[in-house]
Order: C-alpha cells, then structure tokens, then sequence
C-alpha cells in the first residue's frame, strides 16, 4: 500500500483544519463503537440503541442546525460525519439522517417556538427519538397521491391511514406525520404525533436483505387524535417534506462515498494478502484495474459531495442539484461495493468482510429518498424543461 492508496489527489487538503478534526473524531468512534460489533448485529438485526445517546454527545444529531441545543456545524462538516458513519453501516448513518435530517430539520424548519423548545433539545441530545413518516403502501415515489387524512375536530385534528418504511418508529418519541387535510383544498400538512397517542402502532419490518442494523416499520394511524398545538405551522403542501428530504438526500451523496471508501479499502488490503498462482492477487493486471477504477469513482464522487457542500453552505444549492450526487454517488457505490466483492472471492460473500453487507445496504439507499428512476427524472426536468413522472405530471 503506498502513500497514494487512501486519498489519490489529496482531497485532504481541500478540507479546513476543523472539518479534518471532526472527521477524524467521527472516524474513531465508528472505528471502536461500531467496527468491533457491525457484523453481529447485522446478522441479529439489531439496532444499536445504546449509541444513540454517544452520537448526541458527539455532536451529530441535527449537527447542521442552529438553536434548542443543536450543534450549528457547516454542510460539509455533516457530510464528512455521514461519510464516516457509512463506512462503518448505512444503519448508523440512516439513524442521524432520519432523526437529525428529516425528524429535527422538519421541526426546525416548519414548528413553532414551543414545538421547538419541547423537542429539538432532547432529540440533539439523543434523549428522545425522532421519525419521519411520508411514505405510504400505496404511495412510494409519488406522495402525492398519499391517503393518510388529518380531519378537523373541534380544537384538534383526527388522524387515519398507514405509512410503510418508516425509519425507527417503533422506537420513536415522536413522529412528523404527513397527511391530507379536510380543508376543502386537501393540502398537505405535517403533524407532530407523541408515538404513545392512542390509535397509533408501529410494527418493524421484518426478513430485509440490506439495512439489517436499522428498524424501519409500518405505522397504522387509527383515530389518532391531536390538538391544534400538533400542526407544524410552517409547512403548507409538499414543499414541506420535500424541503426535509433535501436535506437528506444532501447527506446520503457523502455517506455513499463512505460505504465505498470502506469496501475500496477491504478489497485492497485483501488483494495485498492473499496469493494466487504464486502471486499477490494484487500483482494481477485485472485487479489492479479494479482498484484503480475504484480509486478513480471514489475521489470524483468525494468530489461532486464537497462541492455539493460548499455550494450549500454558501446559500447556492439548488434541489435539482442534490439529486446529480444523489444518483450519481448512490450508483456508484453500489457497483464499487460489488466488484469489491469480487476481489474477495468467496470470504467476501460472508459478514467477515464488509463490501456485500454494504451493497446490500446500499441496494435500499438507492431505493430510498428518491430512487434512481426519480433523480433520473428530475434532473430529466431540469435538463429539458418537460416533466416525465407519467400519470398527471
Ligand atoms: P412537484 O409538482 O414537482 O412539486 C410539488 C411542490 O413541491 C415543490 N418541490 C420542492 N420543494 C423543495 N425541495 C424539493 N426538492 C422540491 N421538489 C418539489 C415544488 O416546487 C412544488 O411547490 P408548489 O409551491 O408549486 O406546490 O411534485 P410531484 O408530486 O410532481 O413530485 C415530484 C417528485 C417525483 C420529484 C417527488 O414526488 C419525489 O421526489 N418523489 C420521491 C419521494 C421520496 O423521495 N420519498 C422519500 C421519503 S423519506 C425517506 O425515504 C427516508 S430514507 C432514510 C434516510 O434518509 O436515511
Ligand atoms: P415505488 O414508488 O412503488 O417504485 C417501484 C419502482 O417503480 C422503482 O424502480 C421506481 O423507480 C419506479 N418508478 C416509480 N415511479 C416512476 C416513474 N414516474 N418513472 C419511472 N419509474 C418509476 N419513507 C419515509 O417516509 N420515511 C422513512 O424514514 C423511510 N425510510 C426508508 C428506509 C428504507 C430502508 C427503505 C427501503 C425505504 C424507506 N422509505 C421511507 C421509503 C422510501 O422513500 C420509498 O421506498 C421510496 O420512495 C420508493 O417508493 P416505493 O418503495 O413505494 O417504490
């Protein structure tokens, strides 16, 4: 291995002396809280529960949110820590995109100052936990059509429907519920729901082939009754979620690039080991392409993330432009995790080696916050002017 291996064209030194500090305390932790124990619990389909109070400690719950105890870091440092997170599992990282990206970011962009004050700190802390419920059965890549409803009554609000693939619900405090209001218009409006309300249950989907080390669930919403004080003032439409998801998916570019970073670095040390024919199986010309294309789609999709985050933290990111890393680096993680595996031969079809644990994650990333297909389709948009989503688009 030599001095060029880890970071080719010195990315490094695009990073600021802080950004490589925070990188590098996220680094340790997944290095002794998650490495140790990763397989095992992918294997049990166990969510480490217990870290969730270090990762509040650490900094990393709604870390680019300012106020309510919320550590106010910069884009590119939340997407450094995502980077880190997912070389370890796309579970952990999933965890902080959900509770700081999507639960938190709603109730900071959208609450008011008492919703605020009653969940933000405890949520930045990890003493409470967060879900972020869009999806529905029937209403995947067009939520639009969802037919959860929030119907009005007297001082509050009833809610009835389901929601499928929500991120850690059963374990959740609180969820953002979306639903359709009765106001005549059917807008769309967010609800912050305590998860102990009557008429609401989350149960864990079982039997998943990727994101093993993460809950996700099915919601039933079943007379659930609110007050007023529920209703996320600030969100009037689908503008609302999708605001939080491009928060998301903003993180999800970086994270990406960690997984394959982390399954790059299993294959290299593997093929500098093990021998074949009497050589290093490194010492092979089609090995060392594989490393070399994984080497060169690695720094470019590091590339595309950081200038993603510069442009956000400079107030410049436009929707449209998450998407290009979202797909691009999503893609490519998968297919650099894949032919990892394939350095590895037969060991790597085990947990012992972390690149197919990450293909499979990676295989619900792809899915998740927007799959392929709609990022294809957006910058689609984007590029021609027309919309190609089908139906009424
Ligand atoms: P469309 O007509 O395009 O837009 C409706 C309104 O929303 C506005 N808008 C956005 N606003 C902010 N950010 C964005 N990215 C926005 N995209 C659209 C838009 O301007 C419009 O506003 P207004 O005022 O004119 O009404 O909406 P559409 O229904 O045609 O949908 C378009 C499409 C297909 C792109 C959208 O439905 C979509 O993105 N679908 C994918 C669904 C998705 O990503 N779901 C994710 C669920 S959460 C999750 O997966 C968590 S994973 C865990 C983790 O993150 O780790
Ligand atoms: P569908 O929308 O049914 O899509 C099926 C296929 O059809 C896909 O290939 C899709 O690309 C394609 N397709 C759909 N529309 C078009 C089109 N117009 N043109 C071309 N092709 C199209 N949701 C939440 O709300 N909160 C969460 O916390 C959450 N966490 C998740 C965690 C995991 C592990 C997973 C797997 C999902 C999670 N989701 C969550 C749901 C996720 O956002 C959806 O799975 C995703 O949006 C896709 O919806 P769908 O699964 O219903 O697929």
């Amino acid at each position: 291995m030599t001095g060029l291996a880890h970071d080719y064209l010195d990315l490094d030194s695009l990073l600021s002396p802080e950004e490589r500090a925070l990188r590098e305390r996220v680094r340790g932790f997944v290095d002794e809280r998650i490495r140790p124990h990763i397989a095992a619990w992918y294997e049990a389909a166990h969510f480490p529960r217990e870290l969730v109070p270090e990762l509040g400690a650490l900094g990393l719950l709604g870390m680019h949110l300012h106020g309510h105890g919320c550590p106010g870091r910069s884009a590119v440092e939340y997407g450094l820590a995502a980077m880190e997170l997912e070389a370890g599992d796309s579970g952990l990282r999933t965890f902080v995109s959900v509770q700081g990206s999507l639960a938190m970011s709603a109730i900071a962009k959208f609450g008011s100052d008492d919703q605020q004050r009653r969940w933000l700190p405890g949520m930045a802390a990890g003493e409470l936990i967060g879900c972020f419920g869009l999806t529905e059965p029937t209403a995947g890549s067009d939520p639009a059509s969802m037919r959860t409803t929030a119907r009005r009554d007297g001082d509050g609000w009833v809610l009835d429907g389901a929601k499928r693939w929500i991120g850690l619900a059963s374990i959740a405090d609180v969820a953002v519920v979306w639903a359709r209001t009765d106001d005549g218009t059917g807008t769309i409006r967010g609800f912050l729901v305590p998860t102990a309300t009557d008429g609401f249950t989350a149960t864990p989907i079982t039997g998943k082939l990727g994101m093993r080390a993460s809950i996700q669930c099915d919601i039933a919403l079943d007379g659930v009754r609110v007050g007023d004080d529920a209703l996320l003032p600030g969100a009037t439409g689908l503008t609302g979620p999708f605001s939080c998801l491009n928060e998301a998916r903003y993180g999800i570019m970086w994270g990406a690039m960690g997984a394959a970073r982390d399954a790059y670095e299993a294959a290299l040390r593997y093929a500098l080991e093990r021998r074949q024919f009497g050589v290093q199986i490194a010492a092979f010309q089609l090995t060392q392409q594989k490393l070399v294309d994984m080497v060169l789609e690695i720094q470019k999709g590091v590339l595309v993330a950081l200038h993603t985050g510069r442009l956000k933290d400079a107030g410049r990111l436009r929707p449209q432009q998450i998407s290009f890393g979202k797909l691009n680096n999503v893609r490519t993680a998968i297919a650099i995790c894949r032919e990892a595996r394939t350095v590895l031969g037969g060991n790597g079809i085990t947990l012992e080696h972390a690149p197919l644990r990450h293909a499979n994650n990676l295989e619900a990333v792809r899915t998740y916050e927007g799959t392929d297909e709609i990022h294809t389709l957006i910058m689609g948009r984007s590029v021609t002017g027309i919309p190609a989503f089908g139906g009424a688009a």
